[in-house]
């Protein structure tokens, strides 16, 4: 009964993986490239095992290890938590953006959510709208500031509970989950909530692999989103709040200074900002 209604890692971590594996996932590299990587990657490793002296006991938890990882879905947790940032970082650097910055997609991601008018109000619950409300509105643009009609922004954001839709038990499907079709100008506002900041299960293989070595498993509270127009390259990132914890220690290295947001009390009392994306050409 509880396992069914409370959220796990198990589950949170298996739905993740189910996610994942449904998306084709291809990559053209040579074989040459490939040897060069795989070389890099296990030198790198055999440099960690004489520079520590890893021991055989070691060795077989880590073993241990990594088949919990397996069994509890959570390699699409841990790779996001700890390696997204990096890949993120070449990827930008890569193809040389210079409009608004990338961030880590993560692991709940989930395509086709519902199309919302470009004055709208997230899908949410009864509990959701006792939470502290924020009005988040902007505009997409060109790198010239013109608005961009075509523009959709998808938004995917914890609850107040700091739990995903379709991650966690007995949330609606799409809840806290849209693609926002902009207005004429590319203008949009939408109204949602502020959501809590996001803790890794402590009941899972990251969760432990993080208590055993003393660090803490919290991610700032956060918005994600993708921003995609015709013509311009779709950019995945993700905003913060000002001041809030962990904004300053995220678990998975996810904060950049241009991505905080600082709403203000609007005359109703409620929280509001504006943030607009910056599409580069899709060149
Ligand atoms: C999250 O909510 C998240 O955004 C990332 C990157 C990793 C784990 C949970
Ligand atoms: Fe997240």
């Amino acid at each position: 009964m509880t396992t069914m209604e409370n959220p796990t890692a198990f589950g949170s971590g298996n739905a993740a993986t189910d996610k994942f594996k449904a998306e084709r996932v291809t990559s053209d590299t040579s074989v040459e490239r490939a040897s060069a990587i795989y070389q890099d990657v296990l030198g790198a490793l055999a440099d960690v095992i004489h520079k520590h002296q890893v021991t055989y006991d070691e060795y077989r938890v880590l073993k241990q290890w990594l088949i919990d990882v397996g069994e509890y879905g959570e390699w699409p947790l841990f790779l996001d938590v700890f390696l997204e940032h990096e890949i993120e970082k070449v990827h930008y650097e890569r193809k040389g953006f210079a409009g608004t910055k990338g961030s880590i997609e993560g692991p709940y991601y989930v395509p086709d959510s519902p199309r919302l008018p470009a004055k709208c109000t997230m899908p949410m619950r009864e509990q959701d709208r006792l939470a502290p409300s924020l009005i988040f509105k902007g505009q997409v643009t060109d790198l010239e500031g013109n608005g961009l009609p075509g523009a959709t922004v998808e938004l995917w954001h914890a609850d107040e509970e700091g739990f995903y839709s379709q991650f966690a038990p007995g949330i609606p499907e799409w809840n806290l989950r849209g693609t926002v079709e902009v207005d004429e100008n590319g203008n949009f506002e939408i109204t949602t909530l502020k959501p809590a900041p996001y803790k890794i299960p402590a009941d899972g293989p990251t969760g432990w692999m993080i208590q055993s070595y003393g660090g803490h498993p919290w991610r700032p509270a956060h918005l994600h989103l993708m921003v995609k127009a015709p013509g311009k390259r779709s950019i995945t990132t993700q905003l913060y709040f000002k001041g809030g914890e962990w904004v300053d220690d995220d678990v998975a290295t996810a904060v950049k200074p241009e991505l905080i947001l600082d709403p203000q009390p609007n005359a109703a009392g409620i929280e509001e900002v504006t943030y607009n994306f910056v599409l580069d050409p899709d060149a």
